[in-house]
């Protein structure tokens, strides 16, 4: 089965940093919302995405952290400054595994070249507490983390998806509410273990 007989990758991403801006304000974190062109080149040096030249041409939003990207980018692109550049190499059980996906090969191990644009405070950072919490109970509803993504969403030009923004508050109340009690306290919130 394993013709190639190498030995099998480690789960970890390979990071180098390409470019890093002079000036740097702030790091990316897990739950920051980024803005990122991204490159993606398979082990045999295909190209097979470039938001830079495909599709509307434009760089994508997503959220760090909560698995709506690959692990290999929620893992690799912590700590980074708006502008910097950097390059990962993602094995597959940190990428599309077994399945693959598209023109993605099963068990690729994928190169991504990743300019972040932007970093906006997401839905778990401490300045959004207050602002999600319309009630001022001092602690956040389903419905208020809801409310909050759909206007993050909006203002960033995206159409408010239901489905995906409840895939989302699940995600993020699985990880937050750890009393189990439907809502996230501002302890909860601000005392967040930071994995990685
Ligand atoms: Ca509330
Ligand atoms: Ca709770």
């Amino acid at each position: 089965m394993f013709v190639s007989g190498g030995k099998l990758p480690e789960a970890e991403v390979k990071i180098t940093v390409l470019h890093k801006p002079f000036l740097c304000h702030r790091k990316s974190k897990y739950g920051d919302i980024l803005l990122v062109h991204h490159e993606g080149y398979l082990q045999n040096g295909t190209k097979f995405h470039s938001s830079y030249s495909q599709g509307d041409k434009q760089p994508v939003w997503f959220t760090l952290g909560i698995k709506e990207v690959i692990k290999g980018w929620d893992k690799g692109l912590q700590g980074m400054c708006a502008g910097e550049k950097r390059r990962l190499v993602v094995p597959p059980a940190l990428a599309y595994g077994k399945e693959g996906k598209g023109k993605i090969p099963p068990e690729s191990t994928l190169t991504f070249n990743i300019e972040v644009m932007e970093i906006r405070n997401g839905p778990r950072s401490h300045e959004s507490f207050q602002e999600m919490d319309l009630n001022d109970d001092w602690k956040l509803s389903k419905d208020e983390v809801k409310e909050y993504l759909r206007k993050e969403f909006q203002r960033h030009g995206y159409p408010p998806n239901d489905t995906h923004h409840e895939q989302m508050v699940e995600d993020i109340f699985k990880k937050e509410d750890e009393n189990e009690d439907g809502f996230i306290s501002s302890r909860e919130f601000t005392y967040k273990h930071d994995e990685l």
